[in-house]
C-alpha cells in the first residue's frame, strides 16, 4: 500500500470544465459513459519541458474495480496503444495539446457492490456514496477535490422499479423509453468536485414541503424513504427548515437552487452525506416517530440533517483542497451543528454532550498509535481519516476563534471567508488568514492546532496576595509526545477564567497582567477573561480582587485541554453550587467524581475496603433534587463519569477495578438517595403526547437516571416499577429507558423483557438494531457468548453496517467485557474484523480501530491484543484500510 503526503500537494496538469454522464441501470450490469471537457492547467504543465513543447503531460485517471469498454478523444477512438490501465488507474500517455473532449465508457457491477462506496444497492434500490474516493469505482476520473466541473446527468432505467431518479441540481428532461424504460436529465449549475456526485434510483416515496430563503427564493423541500416510511419524516422536515433559516439568521447563509433532496436508506457506512442538493443519508438519522426513535435520536436527528445542509456552505461552496483539509469543512461544520443545536435546545447541556464525546473519544485517540494532527500529515486511506480528531478537535478549533475574537468577530471572519473563497478548493491555513485579517488579530501560535497532535496538559496553580489584591494564576503546558511527533512546542490555549467571591457571585474583572504587559478587560460587567496562554510557562495576575475568590476556570472548556489544577474538594462543592457557567458546575461535579472514583479504584486494587464518601454524596443529592436547575442539566451532573473516561485517566487502565468502583459509588448513590431517586421518578412521569422539545427530552432524561440508578439494586420492588413503565410506555423512550433498567441484572425478567420488546418490534429494523446494541453492550460478565449467538440471530446481517455497529462497535464499547481478562473479547472483535474486511473494508477499519488504546491496559492484555493484531495482519487478502490501522496500532 502506498501512503499519500501533504507536503506532495501538486495541482494535476489538467482540470475538468464540463462533465456529462450517462448511466444505463441494469440488473447484471451498468454502463457508465462519460464525457468530459479536459483543459490543460499551465500551472500543473509538469514535464512539458522535458518533453518539448508538443507533448503534455499524460493524463493520469483515478479508477477501481471498472471494466473499460472504450476511450475516445475528440470523438475518435483511442488505439490500445495509446494508453495504459492498471489496476488503479488509466494512463493516457499523450493527449492532445490544448483542450479536449474525453469520452470513456465502462461497465460496473453495484448489485455485487459489498463496501458501499461508489455506485451500490440497498434495498433494492440504486444509490452511491463517493466521499472520500469512491467516485474512481463509478468511472475513471480526476478523483480529488480540487477537481470541480459541472455536472450533467442522464439516468435510465427501468420504469416500474425505478420510477424515481435523481440526481444533484435541476430537472432538465425526463421521459420515456422503450422496453418499460425511462429517463431523467440533471443539471448541477454549480461546478463541485466528483466527492459531492450523487445518483438515486428506485422506488420511493417523498413527503414535500417549501422552504422561502430571505430573499425570496421558493424551495421545494423533498425527502425520499420507502412508502412504509413517509410518516417517519415529519421530524428530519422540520430540522431541515430550522436549519435553512437558522443559517440565514446567524451566518447570513442562504440556499442557492430551487430543490433540496434527501434520501434515507438502510445500508450507509457513514451517518450521512453532503451532496449537493442530494443529501442521502442512513436512515436511521432521518426516520423518526415517537414509538420508534428515542430522544437522543431526535436530537441526533435535528444534528445531522443540519450538519449536511450547512455543507453547502462549508464544504460544497468553498471545499476542500486536498484530503488533508478535511477538517476545513468538518471541522468547521460540526462545530456549526453544534451551535445550531445549542440554540435549538438547551446550550449547556448540549455542550456537555459534545465535551463529554470529546473527551471519551477523541482524548484516547489522540493518546493512541493512531494519533494525528487535525490537518493529517500522511495517509493510506482517507477513509481511515473521518476520525474524530479531524471531526471533533477540528470543530474545537474553530469553536477557539470564536471564543478569541467574539460572536461578532467570528461572523467577520466567516464573512471574509466566503468573500475570499467562494467556487474554490482551499486549506485549513486559507481559513486561519480569513479569521486573522477580519479582526486585524495576532493569531500567534495558533496554526499549531492544525500540525501537532496530542491532547495538551495544562496546568495552574493559583494564589491570592491579600495585600496586594492579587489572584495569580501559574500556567504551565505540557503536549505529550504521540505518534511519529516527538517533540512539540507549546499550544495557543485560549482559557476562558471567572473569578467567584464568597457569596457565590462572580467578582468584576478589571485587569490582568500577562507578564509583558497589562490588560485592561473592562471593569464592571466583566466577568470572564480570556487569557491567552501562549508559553510553556505563562503567570498570569488579576489585579483589584477584593478578597480570595474561587477561580472557575476552562469556561464552557474554552479549549481542548486536559486541565489540572490545585482547586480543593470545597472549592469545587462551592462551584458546583454556585459558578454562573453552567457548565462548570457539571464540570465541578465531574472532577469530584473522577477524584473520588480514581481513589477507590487504587483502594480496590489493593483489597482495602470502599467506603463511600457522605459529602459527595450529599452535593448529588442536593443537585437532584434543586427545582431551579434545568432538569436535563441535573441528570447530566448526577451520571457519573463513564469507565471509558477514567480508564484514560489513569496510567495503567484496569478496567475491572474500574467496573466494581463505579457499580459501587452508582449503587451508593442509589441506596443513599432512594427515596430523593423515587420522588424524581414519580414527579416526572407524565401522560402529555411525546413531544421532543427541549422540557420533554429534559423532562425524561432526568426521570428515566433515577430509575437507571434505581435498578443497580436489582429489588423487586423496582423492577415491578420498570416492568409497568415498559408495558404502559407510549414511547420509545420511556419504553427503552425500562428495558434497559429491566436488562440490567440478570434472570427471568431480562429475557422475558428482551423477547417481548423483540416480538413487538421485529419488523422495524432500526428498533431492532437497539436491541442488538442493548444486549451487546451488557456488564453481565461473560457475555461474549451471547453476543456470538447474535451474529446467527435472523435479525443480524453482517452486510449491513448499522447491525455490524449495534452487535460488534456496541460489544467493544463496554469495557469490562471487551477487555475480559481470558481475551475472549478480543478474540471476538478480531474474527468480526477478518469477516467483515473483505465485504466492507471501510466499516472493518473501524471496528479495528477499537483496538487502538491498548497500550493503556496490563502487559498480559497488551500481548493478547497484540496476538489478534498480528492475526489480523496476517489474513489472506487484507485491505489497505485495515491493514494501515493494524500496522499503526502494532509498531
Ligand atoms: N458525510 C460525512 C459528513 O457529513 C462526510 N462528509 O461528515
Ligand atoms: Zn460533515
Amino acid at each position: 500500500p502506498q501512503e499519500v503526503f501533504l507536503k506532495d500537494y501538486k495541482p494535476t496538469p489538467y482540470t475538468f470544465e464540463t462533465v456529462y454522464l450517462n448511466f444505463e441501470l441494469g440488473e447484471e450490469v451498468t454502463f457508465v459513459s462519460s464525457r468530459i471537457r479536459v483543459k490543460p492547467q499551465c500551472s500543473g504543465h509538469v514535464g512539458v519541458e522535458l518533453q518539448g513543447p508538443f507533448h503534455p503531460s499524460p493524463l493520469i485517471l483515478d479508477g477501481s474495480d471498472l471494466k473499460l469498454l472504450e476511450i475516445k478523444i475528440n470523438g475518435d477512438k483511442l488505439a490500445s496503444e495509446a494508453y495504459r490501465v492498471t489496476s488503479k488507474r488509466l494512463i493516457i500517455t499523450s493527449p492532445p495539446p490544448g483542450a479536449f473532449d474525453l469520452e470513456v465508457r465502462t461497465e460496473i457491477e453495484p448489485q455485487n457492490n459489498t463496501a458501499l462506496e461508489g455506485l451500490y444497492k440497498s434495498s433494492g434500490n440504486f444509490c452511491t456514496q463517493c466521499e472520500a474516493e469512491g467516485f474512481r469505482k463509478i468511472t475513471y476520473y480526476l478523483d480529488r477535490p480540487d477537481v470541480m466541473a459541472v455536472f450533467t446527468v442522464h439516468i435510465v432505467a427501468d420504469k416500474k422499479q425505478y420510477p424515481v431518479l435523481l440526481s444533484n441540481g435541476n430537472l432538465v428532461a425526463e421521459g420515456d423509453l422503450e422496453d418499460g424504460k425511462h429517463f431523467c436529465t440533471w443539471e448541477d449549475p454549480f461546478k463541485k468536485p466528483c466527492y459531492l456526485f450523487a445518483l438515486v434510483a428506485g422506488d420511493l416515496a417523498c413527503t414535500e414541503d417549501s422552504f422561502v430563503t430571505k430573499s425570496g427564493r421558493q424551495v421545494t423541500l423533498r425527502i425520499w424513504v420507502q412508502e412504509h416510511n413517509k410518516t417517519k419524516t415529519g421530524h428530519a422536515m422540520q430540522s431541515l427548515k430550522a436549519a435553512m433559516k437558522w443559517d440565514e439568521d446567524v451566518f447570513g447563509l442562504e440556499y442557492d437552487l430551487d430543490l433540496f433532496n434527501i434520501v434515507a436508506v438502510d445500508d450507509f457506512n457513514m451517518g450521512a452525506m453532503e451532496n449537493k442538493s442530494l443529501n442521502i443519508f442512513n436512515s436511521r438519522l432521518i426516520l423518526a416517530s415517537p414509538e420508534t426513535a428515542t430522544d437522543a435520536d431526535y436530537t441526533s436527528i435535528e444534528g445531522v440533517v443540519a450538519h449536511e445542509y450547512f455543507h453547502n456552505w462549508t464544504g460544497n461552496r468553498v471545499t476542500c483542497r486536498d484530503w488533508f483539509q478535511l477538517s476545513l469543512k468538518e471541522g468547521l461544520t460540526v462545530f456549526r451543528d453544534q451551535e445550531f443545536s445549542c440554540d435549538m435546545n438547551c446550550r449547556p447541556v448540549a455542550r456537555i454532550g459534545d465535551v463529554l464525546f470529546l473527551r471519551m473519544s477523541q482524548f484516547p485517540e489522540d493518546a493512541s498509535p493512531m494519533s494525528h494532527p487535525v490537518r493529517p500529515a500522511s495517509y493510506i486511506k482517507m477513509d481511515n481519516f473521518y476520525t474524530v480528531t479531524v471531526y471533533e478537535k477540528g470543530a474545537e478549533v474553530v469553536r477557539m476563534y470564536k471564543t478569541l475574537f467574539g460572536k461578532e468577530g467570528f461572523r467577520k471572519g466567516m464573512d471574509l471567508y466566503f468573500r475570499r473563497h467562494d467556487g474554490q478548493a482551499v486549506t485549513c491555513d486559507d481559513f486561519l488568514a480569513a479569521m486573522r485579517d477580519a479582526n486585524d488579530g495576532n493569531m500567534g501560535n495558533f496554526a499549531r492546532w492544525y500540525s501537532q497532535a496530542g491532547t495538551p496538559e495544562l496546568t495552574v496553580a493559583t494564589s491570592y496576595d491579600e495585600k496586594a489584591k492579587t489572584l495569580t494564576l501559574r500556567c504551565s503546558q505540557h503536549v505529550p509526545p504521540t505518534a511519529g511527533q516527538p517533540l512539540k512546542e507549546p499550544a495557543f490555549i485560549p482559557f476562558a477564567v471567572g473569578l467567584l467571591g464568597k457569596d457565590g457571585n462572580d467578582i468584576p474583572l478589571h485587569a490582568v497582567y500577562d507578564g509583558s504587559k497589562l490588560l485592561d478587560l473592562g471593569g464592571k460587567d466583566v466577568f470572564t477573561a480570556v487569557l491567552r496562554v501562549e508559553e510553556k510557562e505563562h503567570v498570569f495576575t488579576f489585579t483589584g480582587i477584593p478578597e480570595r475568590p474561587i477561580p472557575s476556570l476552562l469556561r464552557d472548556f474554552s479549549a481542548p485541554v486536559r486541565l489540572f489544577h490545585d482547586l480543593t474538594d470545597e472549592d469545587l462543592v462551592f462551584l458546583l453550587a454556585h459558578d454562573s457557567d453552567a457548565f462548570n458546575r457539571w464540570e465541578a461535579a465531574q472532577t469530584l467524581a473522577k477524584k473520588l472514583m480514581l481513589d477507590l479504584v487504587k483502594k480496590q486494587q489493593k483489597g482495602e475496603e470502599l467506603v463511600m464518601h457522605d459529602g459527595f454524596v450529599n452535593a448529588i443529592g442536593s443537585v437532584l433534587t434543586d427545582k431551579s436547575l434545568d432538569k436535563a442539566l441535573i441528570a447530566r451532573t448526577v451520571t457519573m463519569p463513564s469507565q471509558t473516561e477514567l480508564a484514560d485517566l489513569m496510567d495503567v487502565a484496569d478496567p475491572d477495578a474500574i467496573h466494581f468502583v463505579q457499580r459501587f459509588v452508582i449503587r451508593q448513590l442509589a441506596l443513599r438517595l432512594r427515596a430523593q431517586l423515587m420522588e424524581v421518578y414519580v414527579s416526572n412521569q407524565s401522560d402529555e403526547p411525546y413531544v421532543p422539545d427541549h422540557p420533554s427530552k429534559a423532562r425524561r432524561s432526568l426521570k428515566n437516571a433515577a430509575l437507571g440508578y434505581l435498578s443497580y439494586l436489582n429489588e423487586p420492588e423496582i423492577t415491578a416499577m420498570a416492568k409497568e413503565a415498559f408495558g404502559s410506555a407510549k414511547n420509545m423512550t420511556d419504553q427503552f429507558a425500562a428495558l434497559a433498567a429491566l436488562a440490567r441484572n440478570p434472570g427471568e425478567e431480562r429475557e422475558s423483557a428482551l423477547d417481548s420488546f423483540y416480538k413487538q418490534w421485529e419488523k422495524d429494523p432500526l428498533v431492532v438494531n437497539k436491541w442488538l446494541a442493548l444486549q451487546a453492550m451488557s456488564e453481565i460478565p461473560g457475555n461474549v457468548a451471547k453476543v456470538r449467538q447474535l451474529l446467527v440471530h435472523p435479525s443480524f446481517d453482517i452486510k449491513n453496517p448499522n447491525k455490524v455497529r449495534s452487535v460488534v462497535a456496541s460489544f467493544m464499547a463496554c469495557p469490562i467485557n471487551f477487555h475480559a481478562a481470558d481475551g475472549s473479547g478480543y478474540e471476538f472483535a478480531a474474527d468480526m474484523v477478518i469477516r467483515l474486511d473483505p465485504i466492507n473494508a471501510q466499516v472493518a477499519a473501524r471496528l479495528a480501530g477499537g483496538f487502538k488504546r491498548y497500550r493503556k491496559y496490563d502487559e498480559k492484555r497488551q500481548a493478547l491484543v497484540k496476538a489478534q493484531l498480528e492475526r489480523i495482519s496476517a489474513a489472506n487478502g487484507l485491505s489497505e484500510n485495515v491493514f494501515e490501522i493494524v500496522t499503526k496500532c502494532l509498531t
